[in-house]
């Protein structure tokens, strides 16, 4: 009973990722805490710092220093609030990153799911990245899973990127690349596990 309706749950999931909130929401009162969804730090950008950056969110020094521009602004919309807004410069157009590392002790072979809202500059056409991978602990990443999902067309959209912790990982680093001239927008960053199944 339970495998037949986890795999009904996993058919549905498959069919329409954009159900996938809906399926952890059946899941977790299902199963309890067998799926858990994890505090994404600052995930809607409502904090910043005092020069307007959002706090818990890295960027590289070097591309920083370059003039690529990292900060929390509004989103004309009010379901979002602030958000992320990534943008090249005069003087450099990237790639830029920001990013997160969460730990993953106790995570390995679980399925992760990454969700995000981003929303291009229609004024240009940046490439604009949802990325995932891990790393082992020492700044390197891990062969088994390295992957993005690259963002398009007009307005504000889900994105949702699925992956498997694996043995090994240390960390999982996540996050957005913006490369070429433009800038673009992202908000409500969601980062959920699910166990393997026994
Ligand atoms: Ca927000």
């Amino acid at each position: 009973m339970r495998g037949s309706l986890l795999g009904v749950l996993r058919g549905l999931s498959s069919v329409a990722t954009g159900m996938t909130a809906a399926y952890a929401l059946v899941l977790g009162l299902t199963y309890g805490s067998q799926s858990s969804q994890v505090t994404v730090l600052n995930g809607q950008f409502e904090m910043s710092d005092e020069l307007g950056r959002p706090l818990g969110w890295f960027v590289p020094a070097p591309q920083r220093e370059a003039g690529f521009e990292v900060a929390v602004a509004q989103s004309g919309m009010p379901e979002h609030g602030a958000c992320l807004v990534m943008s090249s410069s005069s003087t450099y157009e990237g790639p830029g990153v920001t990013l997160q590392a969460l730990p993953m002790e106790g995570r390995w072979g679980q399925e992760f799911t990454l969700t995000a809202w981003i929303k291009l500059d229609p004024s240009a056409s940046p490439t604009a990245t949802m990325w995932a991978w891990f790393d082992d602990g020492r700044h390197r990443s891990l062969p088994e899973f390295k992957d993005g999902v690259r963002a398009g067309g007009v307005g504000w959209k889900k994105y949702t990127l699925k992956g498997r912790v694996p043995i090994g990982a240390r960390n999982l680093c996540f996050g957005f690349e913006l490369a070429g001239k433009g800038k673009f927008c992202a908000d409500d960053v969601t980062l959920g596990f699910e166990p393997p199944l026994q």
